[in-house]
């Protein structure tokens, strides 16, 4: 039954994020949808991607939503997300991150095999030639954790990290030691050459970076005991997480001696959101294999 809306600009200018985000879930599932957060606003229908149609004090009316993907709650201005990422890095983490925020965001994809991280183009940017990286209405963050944080406080009803600021902190400290104390290792491993260029020293480098891991994978997997994520829901770290384990296992780490960090794996590997990421990375694997 379609209701009188009486205040409808609501929705579109001083619209909570709750309402923003049933609104962008709307339009991502491009099906008429009634939307009704504060009992003034009705939305009647939907054509095509944009377009709405509502019922403004009975009059039919007909707008088009803005071309971004959500208004900043600070500025009400509209905000565009770029993500540079590249296949198997760990900007697969935000990707995952912003795909359960159900953010709109363009991916713009970088081919290492290319050198693009290192055109003087991307170096404009990104100094430090590195994914991911994020541009939010044409300014640049990088840090995979400042990413994280960006994301999470841009769509506070994803919830992706934990509500009580202590268990905040704790999520923070988390993604750091994925970061800071995780990620250098399998970087090693990746390419040995980068912290030893003596000849022939390659497999040992391998080899310490690898024990090291396994000492560190042995707390993860303490910490993930009797749970199914590190909070007591999906966060922002289960993602970043992911990107670790599954690096380690590309390396052929044996991580299968984890129970509880195999068993995060799995899960992981079932979440939808996870399931768009491996798709896409396939995707661009192909097209960038074309372009070899
Ligand atoms: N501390 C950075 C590390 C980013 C990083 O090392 N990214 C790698 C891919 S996993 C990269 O872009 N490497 C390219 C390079 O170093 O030239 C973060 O957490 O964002």
């Amino acid at each position: 039954m379609r209701r009188k809306a009486a205040t409808w600009t609501l929705a579109l200018i001083g619209g909570t994020e709750g309402m923003w985000h049933n609104l962008e879930q709307a339009i991502s599932q491009n099906t008429p949808e009634f939307i009704e957060p504060t009992g003034v606003t009705h939305m009647v229908g939907m054509l095509g991607r944009r377009v709405f149609h509502f019922l403004d004090n009975g009059k039919q009316c007909t707008t088009e939503m803005p071309q971004r993907s959500k208004l900043d709650h600070r500025t009400g201005v509209p905000m565009e997300i770029v993500l540079y990422y590249a296949p198997i890095t760990c900007a697969l983490a935000p990707f995952i991150t912003l795909t359960e925020a159900v953010a709109k965001f363009e991916v713009r994809p970088l081919n290492f095999g290319k050198g693009q991280h290192t055109s003087p183009e991307y170096l404009k940017i990104n100094p430090k030639h590195k994914v991911p990286l994020l541009v939010v209405d044409g300014e640049v963050l990088s840090e995979s954790i400042a990413i994280q944080i960006w994301i999470a406080r841009s769509f506070p009803q994803a919830k992706l990290l934990p509500a009580d600021p202590w268990q905040e902190l704790q999520a923070i400290s988390l993604m750091s030691w994925y970061s800071g104390g995780i990620h250098p290792f399998l970087a090693r491993i990746n390419s040995p050459p980068r912290v030893c260029d003596f000849p022939g020293t390659d497999e040992s480098v391998k080899k310490l970076a690898a024990a090291n891991l396994m000492e560190l994978f042995k707390i993860a997997d303490d910490l993930l005991a009797g749970r199914e994520f590190f909070f007591d829901h999906f966060t922002a770290p289960d993602a970043h997480f992911f990107w670790c384990q599954r690096r380690g296992r590309q390396f052929e780490l044996d991580l299968s001696k984890f129970k509880h960090c195999t068993e995060h794996f799995e899960r992981m590997m079932q979440r939808p959101s996870v399931q768009k990421l491996l798709a896409f990375e396939k995707s661009i694997q192909a097209e960038f294999a074309k372009a070899a």
